[in-house]
């Protein structure tokens, strides 16, 4: 459970950084899973799977997964592994009970051409009939850091409601917070060790850098909602077959 000073933290900035929340041991076991999980993937991509999974930005013959989704539903060892009675407990505490996670996604963002997420919000990308009952838990794989690429938060950005995306014409998973509305709210780091936790409320403003660095900065995204809580005005297609529910 969360104690009253990180609730207060939740509410307060709309994002809360806990470290040391998965052992070691489960990060290395995440690890293998998602290498062999790619490694199964990458032969059967087709053109369009190419655009939306790969990094485009890279040297020919060199093919980099940008993301994997929905590791929850598509891998069980992935599922048993990160999803542990703690983080229900915390997610309940949250956005109540019955909970499902309707969609996840690993980010890949690998070493040296990781490609930058742009300032959004979730709940644009999702639209949920309830804004406040939307809560992402992003686990960080490696250290996530400044210079390989770590999330940035907007500080109470999810008390201003839900702002109109744009998306580039051939990246339409590249929603994105217009740069006049985005620079009233600055965006702040939040490193979290391999194996620690970032959570954010659906609403709050959140980006993260290209990276350029050595070291890759691999994280599983969950996101959560209640199992009768429709999405009425999704922004892109989601697939609610694949739902997993708590
Ligand atoms: O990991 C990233 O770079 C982006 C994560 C994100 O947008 C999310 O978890 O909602």
């Amino acid at each position: 459970m969360l104690n009253q000073s990180q609730l207060e933290t939740y509410q307060d900035q709309g994002h809360l950084t806990i470290n040391g929340f998965y052992p070691t041991e489960t990060v290395s076991q995440v690890i293998h899973e998602i290498n062999l999980w790619a490694e199964q993937t990458r032969a059967n991509l087709s053109d369009e799977d190419q655009r939306w999974y790969l990094e485009q930005d890279v040297p020919v013959g060199v093919t980099l997964f940008r993301k994997l989704d929905n590791p929850i539903y598509n891998r069980p060892v992935l599922r048993d592994l990160i999803v542990t009675p703690s983080l229900l407990e915390i997610a309940s505490q949250l956005i109540g009970d019955r909970l499902t996670v309707f969609f996840s996604q690993v980010f890949m963002k690998p070493a040296k051409y990781g490609g930058p997420k742009p300032v959004h919000q979730d709940n644009y990308y999702f639209g949920p009939a309830d804004e406040d009952r939307v809560l992402t838990v992003w686990v960080a794989i490696d250290n996530a850091t400044v210079e390989n690429g770590c999330l940035y938060y907007g500080d109470g950005s999810h008390h201003t409601g839900v702002h109109q995306h744009i998306a580039p014409a051939n990246e339409p998973f590249n929603l994105m917070v217009p740069n006049e509305v985005a620079k009233k709210f600055p965006m702040r780091a939040a490193p979290v060790d391999a194996g620690g936790i970032s959570l954010h409320h659906g609403s709050t403003f959140h980006q993260s850098s290209e990276n350029n660095s050595e070291f890759p900065r691999r994280a599983l995204a969950m996101h959560f909602i209640p199992q009768d809580m429709p999405l009425v005005n999704p922004a892109l297609d989601y697939d609610l077959s694949v739902v997993v529910p708590f």
